[in-house]
């Protein structure tokens, strides 16, 4: 397959400092290497800049570093729907407000090419709020909710070219939502399998259901992994761990089905904060992440054709 890596190194979406070095963590941790070493014809296409911030305030005044973060999404939107032309992208963040831009670029890219994208959210947050939700004000909580067009990102942030269906959102490993997202999630129809959900079924049950109805539209499918995704015993590096979180067999498994499906077009790997890592096995265990989703597997089988 051919890829093309890109590094989005955002960190004014987070209260915590060091999202900047991800790009340059995971790089270090061998990603390039090892996606070559599985065959694929990789493109480094180096760090995205973003352009001038201009200043505007905003009614709620939590909000943070709302110039940089729209001027952000911008550079990394032209970017993704550049990249996204036949080739898979694989954008390596950076906190999640670089989702905003990703999922921009990639939904009109597949508006472009007329077919509908989905996207598998693997986060223990929903990232579902508006600029008028948000408490924290942290806008690495609103990237879902601006590219599935809800209300109130007009003039704040760029303009979108297309939108993202919320019914062919799937979040998986919810742990930690606040009640205006669990409000906005349910309205707009996006289905949620919370922690619960994947100790009750399986990953793999609720996974390969949301494959299927994406095989059956022929749909892409955009995956946005943030590493609290991952239970915080095996990924310390991101400042917002929440307990509870994906084992290390749940998160390969749920890789090794993504890549077996072939319904994957774009990657993003999120909020990785070097500072807080132990000798880089965070961005260790998400290059061997990638490596799954981008067809490693333990011992070959039959692929299950979709
Ligand atoms: C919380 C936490 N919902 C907020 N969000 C995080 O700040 O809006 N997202 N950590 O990744
Ligand atoms: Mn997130
Ligand atoms: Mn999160
Ligand atoms: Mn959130």
């Amino acid at each position: 397959m051919r890829c093309r890596i890109i590094g989005a190194p955002v960190q004014e979406g987070n209260s915590y400092p060091g999202c900047d070095m991800g790009p340059s963590s995971l790089r270090a941790a061998g990603i390039v290497s090892t996606l070559r070493q599985l065959g694929h014809d990789v493109e480094d296409l180096g760090v995205v800049v973003p352009g001038p911030a201009r200043p505007q305030a905003h009614g709620n005044a939590a909000v943070k570093a709302l110039p940089e973060i729209s001027a952000w999404t911008a550079a990394i939107s032209e970017a993704a729907f550049r990249a996204s032309d036949e080739a898979m992208p694989i954008f390596l963040g950076g906190d999640h407000s670089m989702a905003a831009g990703t999922l921009s670029g990639v939904v009109q890219r597949a508006a472009e090419l007329k077919r509908p994208l989905f996207v598998l959210w693997l986060d223990a947050h929903p990232d579902f709020h508006t600029l008028d939700t948000t408490e924290s004000g942290n806008l690495h909580g609103v990237p879902l909710a601006y590219a599935t067009g809800l209300p109130g990102f007009e003039g704040y942030f760029p303009e979108l070219a297309a939108t993202v269906d919320p019914k062919h959102v799937c979040t998986l490993g919810l742990r930690s939502v606040d009640p205006a997202e669990r409000r906005a999630l349910s309205e707009a129809g996006v289905t949620v399998h919370d922690m619960r959900a994947i100790d009750e079924h399986g990953i793999g049950t609720l996974l390969r259901a949301f494959l299927d109805r994406v095989a059956k539209a022929n749909g892409m499918l955009h995956v946005s992994l943030d590493v609290d995704f991952l239970d915080p015993s095996i990924a310390p590096a991101v400042g917002t761990t929440v307990p509870g979180g994906a084992t290390f067999r749940e998160a390969h498994l749920a890789m090794e089905m993504l890549s077996d499906s072939g319904l994957v077009t774009s990657l993003d790997i999120v909020e990785l904060n070097p500072f807080l890592d132990e000798r880089g096995r965070t961005a260790i265990l998400l290059v061997d992440l990638a490596a799954s989703l981008m067809g490693r597997r333990i011992m070959d089988r039959p692929t299950r054709s979709f």
